[in-house]
């Protein structure tokens, strides 16, 4: 990918970029939290995103998308990210930095990537990363991976309409190979837990499909949980957000919250305690509570938040009945992407086998399997 990139700048642009590298996430568990401030454990892949940068000494930006093949100029002075087209990444990147005052000249810029595209391993949170990088890198601006993470955030809510929360650009800034990160996202900050899975292997399956509510029920599951915590406030005082509430007071929220707001709270309440679990297990070996821990996660997010649907639900229950995967559940916002397992190593063959014949008979869509190995966080090349 790098020689190939440096190759297309040159010929594009005559000169030489400078590249930098954001990975895509898997999420191990804790689903939909994040913008609760809860407890979400992430890692970095080793797949990711590429983008090469220099300076033109123009007033313009020229970018050229691998993916797309396609080239796109905008006027540094006077631009205007449009929700829709992959080029507004860059341009809400570029707006945002400059609102803060730093002063970004014309660049020219090639994009490239290895993230299947709607796999839900977030390639728009790894491609707004690496794009933060490279401006920081070729300005010497230096900004905090802390703020790029903040500003692929904001960028995605201004830009994408996409309400999300901190996970996604975290994991792709913070990771570190060969660990999770059991991440807070009240104080933004994380413990790196090594991930031995001993004869065990991640595998993601995509459903190879996206509702088109995906984006919309995405954002109604946020305030749906926002409007539980006003709801809960006079009876909780000082609550803030969910992850305030514990498990023990589940009954009390129950007599509390409307019969539709109470299964998506109860979804958030528990699953901050399953992620805790999960860390725990993980670091103890004890692979066998942490795939229990990822079903049960499924089934909240299934039943209870109603995000997953009947391509997940299928691809996760197969598999967790499957004496050689220890646990299945749908990963990342849900309506479609994908599903991540814990499949022993010497049965990857027969996983591949048996959930392709099934999904196939009953979608007529042959699924895709990725492999996942845990990678390193952005940076420059
Ligand atoms: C998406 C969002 F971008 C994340 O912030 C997170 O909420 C996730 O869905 C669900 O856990 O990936």
């Amino acid at each position: 990918m790098i020689s190939q990139l440096t190759q297309i700048f040159y010929s594009y642009f005559a000169s030489t970029p400078l590249i930098a590298f954001a990975p895509g996430r898997i999420n191990l568990i804790g689903e939909h939290t994040d913008y609760q401030e809860g407890f979400v454990f992430p890692a970095a892949v080793e797949q990711g995103i590429w983008v090469g940068i220099q300076k033109n000494g123009q007033k313009i930006c020229r970018i050229y998308s691998m993916d797309f093949d396609q080239e796109f100029t905008f006027d540094i002075d006077a631009f205007s990210p449009k929700k829709g087209h992959w080029a507004t990444y860059v341009m809400g990147m570029a707006a945002l930095l400059q609102q803060s005052g730093y002063e970004i000249e014309g660049f020219d810029m090639v994009i490239g990537g290895n993230i299947p595209v709607g796999s839900g391993l977030s390639s728009s949170a790894a491609l707004s990363v690496a794009i933060g990088t490279a401006i920081s890198g070729l300005f010497d601006f230096q900004i905090p991976k802390k703020n790029i993470v903040l500003y692929a955030q904001k960028s995605e809510h201004l830009f994408a309409g996409v309400k999300c929360g901190i996970m996604d650009p975290y994991a792709s800034a913070f990771g570190a190979a060969g660990k999770a990160l059991l991440l807070d996202c009240r104080s933004n900050t994380h413990e790196e837990i090594p991930v031995n899975l001993g004869e065990y292997s991640l595998m993601l399956v995509n459903t190879k499909v996206k509702h088109s509510l995906a984006d919309s029920a995405y954002n109604k599951r946020r305030e749906a949980c926002e409007e539980s915590v006003r709801i809960l406030e006079p009876n909780f005082p000082g609550i803030k957000t969910l992850r305030d509430i514990g498990v023990s007071d589940l009954e009390k929220v129950e007599k509390l919250l409307p019969e539709g707001l109470f299964p998506k709270a109860k979804h958030v309440i528990t699953e901050c305690v399953r992620v805790h679990e999960a860390a725990k297990a993980l670091q103890s070996g004890d692979l066998k509570t942490f795939g229990k821990l990822l079903n049960a996660s499924h089934q909240s997010l299934s039943q209870d938040f109603e995000v997953s649907c009947p391509e997940l639900d299928f691809l996760a229950e197969i598999a967790q009945v499957l004496d050689f995967v220890l646990g299945s559940r749908m990963m990342g916002g849900g309506f479609g992407g994908c599903t991540i397992n814990l499949v022993k190593t010497s049965e990857l063959e027969n996983f591949h086998q048996t959930i392709s014949a099934g999904y196939e008979r009953t979608f007529a869509i042959s699924p895709d399997f990725i492999p996942v190995k845990i990678g390193s966080g952005a940076h420059l090349l």
